[in-house]
This record gives structure tokens, C-alpha cells and sequence, in this order.
């Protein structure tokens, strides 16, 4: 079997306007499915950032993945990260200024991951096997993911005859997000619940978390992520007042800039004998991150993510050295439809150390916009069970694929800019600002 197409569906999707450090989202965030076509004529998918730059870095690869066997994945992530980023290198491994999927240290990795999972997803296809079970067999059948909550101004997302029904309002507030919350967790059935943070000043988010615990009790743990808005000494002060919120496998996600901001966090909640863990996705993105995560004691769940780690397989291995390294291991998401669902729920599936429900933004997202044949992936008790079909387990719609292409020529941009929409629709000079708080 040889790759003899490489398709790239660039593709528009409704968001609501979501908050964060970052700023606001867009009305549409950008997505690319890619379709790997074979000799065999079977056909692999996968899902990944969208925009031109994506694009481009995927289109670069074209050479690399025609005619290769899609058996033969070493190779082919050695022909991608052969040339590597000496400027990327010499800015610092972090993405702390960076909005996701935008780091130029990953680009390779996030270009390899994009193929690798379309490859995996022929390679099933192709022996009749799941994915999770090509990667040595699964931990679990079914993948638990948190309920990922945000502030949001009032809309559903999507503009003109696509704007989308705004099923959660206006939620600015710590009433308005216990209300968020339980709906999300009456229609999902989520166990662990995730604040993203970094948007309203601390004490109101400290209240939020507050509210949040007496409303769904130490059952469900609680996190936060403020996405490094906050200084060394605003992190320890909010470490320090929701000690007994986040306790019970909860933890604090990017408080700060950097691994020694962490670090420093961790040292002095530490020396007040508060065991809240840390969690990282912006100061470790990558396997070279860890060690210096582990020794300065600055990350103690390291957050993995297909898509940008470099594939199903890069997240096993991070998995596994988080285990022999005594890490946690959770899962990072972005706004995304339901085959990138698939690939983190096989990614998820073979990783045994996997201490935390997964995070995702498929409920940010509709029916409208689903590109996988049959709608929307569903969750059972807050799970997606891996299905009993070879590869993802899903096929395209490729009706709602087109649909989805041509939401994306209509609209006039083509990278994530949360800043500019703030601009735009908040605050004419707003800025992001690290610390804020
Ligand atoms: O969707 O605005 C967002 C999030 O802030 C996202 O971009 C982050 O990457 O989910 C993320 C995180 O955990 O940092
Ligand atoms: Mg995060």
C-alpha cells in the first residue's frame, strides 16, 4: 500500500465568543482535514489547526508523504524534523506568547502529527484493527473527558444565516457559570470540570471556583487555567485560597509565565504545606521540556495533545516517561470537531498513565459544522467509547465538508487572532498583558 493523494480541506466552524487570556474567540475557528488517498484505495483522515499557515506547512510535506508507505512512520517523521528551527530553538522552548498551535518548535511535530494520525487511521483500515489497539492495545474502551467551562459574551458563534444558537447566554459571572456548568454537565454526563481562567480579575475567578465546589461538591474535581495571566505572587495568593477547592484531584494549569514562575509557585504553596499540583501546556510542549519541568519541580501533570506533540505515539511515549518520572498526565484541546475527538480518545485509550479526564471544546461546537458522516460523536457518562470499527472509526461527510470549505472562503481571515477580536468587540485598546494580575 502507497499514498497517492494528499487532500487539504481547509474548513470554517462556528465558536461562540469564548474568553481567555488570549483574548476572545472568533466567530469561526479554522480547522484542516486531511485525507491521505492509497493505491489500495482506501483512504486515512485526520484533523488539525487551520489557516495558512497549517496549510502551507502541510502542502511543504507533500513531497515527503507521496509514494510512502504509511506503514513507515519513523521515516517519515524523520524527513519532517530533519531540518530543524534554529531561531524557534533560540527563542526559548515555550509558547507563552504564543496563541496554541502556533509555537514554531512544534511545527514540525504538528505537521507530522496531522499525517501520522491519517496514516494510523489507514493502517486500521487497512488490518481491520481500532487505532488504539495498533499501539500495542488499549488501556480503556471508553475515554473520560472534563467539562471545559468558559466566560463567553452572549452569541452562539458563526455570523449572518450561520450564526448558531446561543445555548449557554452571556456568562460573566460566578451564577452564570454554576448555570454553564450544569448544563453542560446534565447533557455529557462530564465527572471533572476545567475553568478557563485569566479573564475576569482573580477574586471574582477564586469565587467562581468557589461556587463551582459548593455546587457540585468534592466529587468532581476542579482545575483552572489561567493561561499565565497571572504574576508569581497572584498565583500563590490564589493557590493559597482555593487549596481546598482544587484538592481531591483537582490542579492550578499555567498559573504564571515560565517553568521557574511555577516553580517558585510550587516551592512557596510547598512550604505552607499546600499539595495542589501544578499542570502545564504552555511551558512544556515538548518531550525536551520535561526534564527541566520534572527537576525544577515546576509541572506536576504534564498536559499531552495530539496534535501538537507529535501524534498518537508521541503522546504513549510522553505518557510513559511521565509515568517513570512520577508526573501526571492530562490532555490539551482547542476548539475542534469530531475526528480530532476520535484521534485524542485513541490517544487517550493507549496511554495507561493517563491520571485526568481529558479536556475538550466539542461542546463549544454544533451539529452544524460536523464533518463526520452519521453528526456528532456522542458521550456517554461524560465518555466516548472507542468504536468497534477499524482506523478513527468515523468517515467524512463530505457534504458537510464542503459546507464547511466554503464557510471558510466566505470569511476574511486565516490565523487565530483572540487579541484583535477583543479589539474589535470588548475593547478597542485591549492588549494582551502577561501578568495582567
Ligand atoms: O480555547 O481559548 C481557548 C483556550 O485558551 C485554548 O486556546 C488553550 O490552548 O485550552 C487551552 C489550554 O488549556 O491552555
Ligand atoms: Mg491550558
Amino acid at each position: 500500500m502507497y499514498i497517492t493523494g494528499l487532500k487539504l480541506h481547509p474548513i470554517a466552524i462556528a465558536d461562540p465568543p469564548l474568553r481567555s487570556s488570549y483574548g476572545l474567540h472568533a466567530p469561526f475557528a479554522l480547522r484542516t482535514i486531511v485525507e491521505l488517498e492509497t493505491t489500495g484505495g482506501l483512504t486515512g483522515i485526520s484533523e488539525t489547526y487551520g489557516g495558512d499557515g497549517p496549510l502551507a506547512a502541510l502542502e511543504a510535506a507533500r513531497e515527503h508523504v507521496l509514494g510512502r508507505d504509511p506503514f513507515q512512520l519513523t521515516g517519515l517523521m524523520a524527513s519532517l524534523t530533519a531540518e530543524t528551527d534554529a531561531a524557534a530553538v533560540a527563542g526559548g522552548r515555550t509558547q507563552t506568547y504564543l496563541v496554541p498551535g502556533e509555537n514554531p518548535l512544534d511545527r514540525h511535530m504538528r505537521t507530522f502529527a496531522a499525517l501520522e494520525i491519517a496514516c494510523l487511521d489507514l493502517i486500521g483500515k487497512a488490518v481491520g484493527k481500532p487505532v488504539c489497539d495498533l499501539l500495542g492495545g488499549r488501556a480503556r474502551d471508553q475515554v473520560a473527558f472534563s467539562a471545559y467551562l468558559f466566560y463567553k459574551h452572549a452569541g452562539g458563534g458563526g455570523v449572518g444565516g450561520d450564526a448558531r444558537h446561543d445555548e449557554y447566554g452571556e456568562v460573566l459571572d460566578p451564577t452564570a457559570m454554576v448555570r454553564e456548568t450544569r448544563q453542560m454537565i446534565a447533557q455529557y454526563g462530564f465527572h471533572e470540570i476545567k475553568l478557563k481562567g485569566g479573564v475576569l480579575d482573580p477574586a471574582t475567578e477564586v469565587a467562581t471556583i468557589q461556587a463551582l465546589r459548593r455546587e457540585f461538591g468534592p466529587s468532581f474535581p476542579l482545575r483552572i487555567d489561567p493561561n499565565c495571566a497571572w504574576s508569581v505572587e497572584t498565583s500563590v495568593a490564589v493557590g493559597r485560597a482555593l487549596q481546598e477547592d482544587l484538592s481531591g484531584g483537582g490542579y492550578l494549569e499555567d498559573p504564571c509565565a515560565a517553568l521557574e514562575g511555577m516553580a517558585e509557585v510550587r516551592r512557596r504553596l510547598m512550604a505552607e504545606g499546600n499539595l495542589t499540583p501544578l499542570a502545564s501546556n504552555v511551558a512544556v510542549t515538548c518531550l525536551a521540556d520535561v526534564p527541566a519541568a520534572q527537576r525544577l519541580d515546576a509541572v506536576q501533570i504534564v498536559l499531552s495533545d495530539p496534535h501538537y506533540w507529535g501524534g498518537l505515539r508521541q503522546v504513549q511515549t510522553l505518557g510513559n516517561l511521565c509515568g517513570v518520572l512520577g508526573l501526571g498526565l492530562s490532555m490539551h484541546s482547542n476548539s475542534h470537531l469530531g475526528v480530532s475527538l476520535m484521534a485524542m480518545t485513541h490517544a487517550a485509550a493507549a496511554c495507561p498513565h493517563l491520571t485526568y479526564a481529558c479536556d475538550t471544546h466539542y461542546p463549544w461546537q454544533t451539529a452544524q459544522d460536523e464533518v463526520v458522516a452519521g453528526g456528532r460523536i456522542p458521550f456517554v457518562n461524560g465518555c466516548v467509547q472507542i468504536p468497534a470499527k477499524p482506523g478513527l472509526g468515523v468517515d467524512l461527510d463530505y457534504d458537510q465538508l464542503a459546507r464547511g470549505r466554503e464557510r471558510y472562503q466566505k470569511i476574511p481571515y486565516r490565523k487565530r487572532d483572540d487579541e484583535a477580536e477583543m479589539r474589535m468587540h470588548v475593547d478597542p485598546d485591549w492588549k494582551r498583558i502577561l501578568p495582567r494580575w
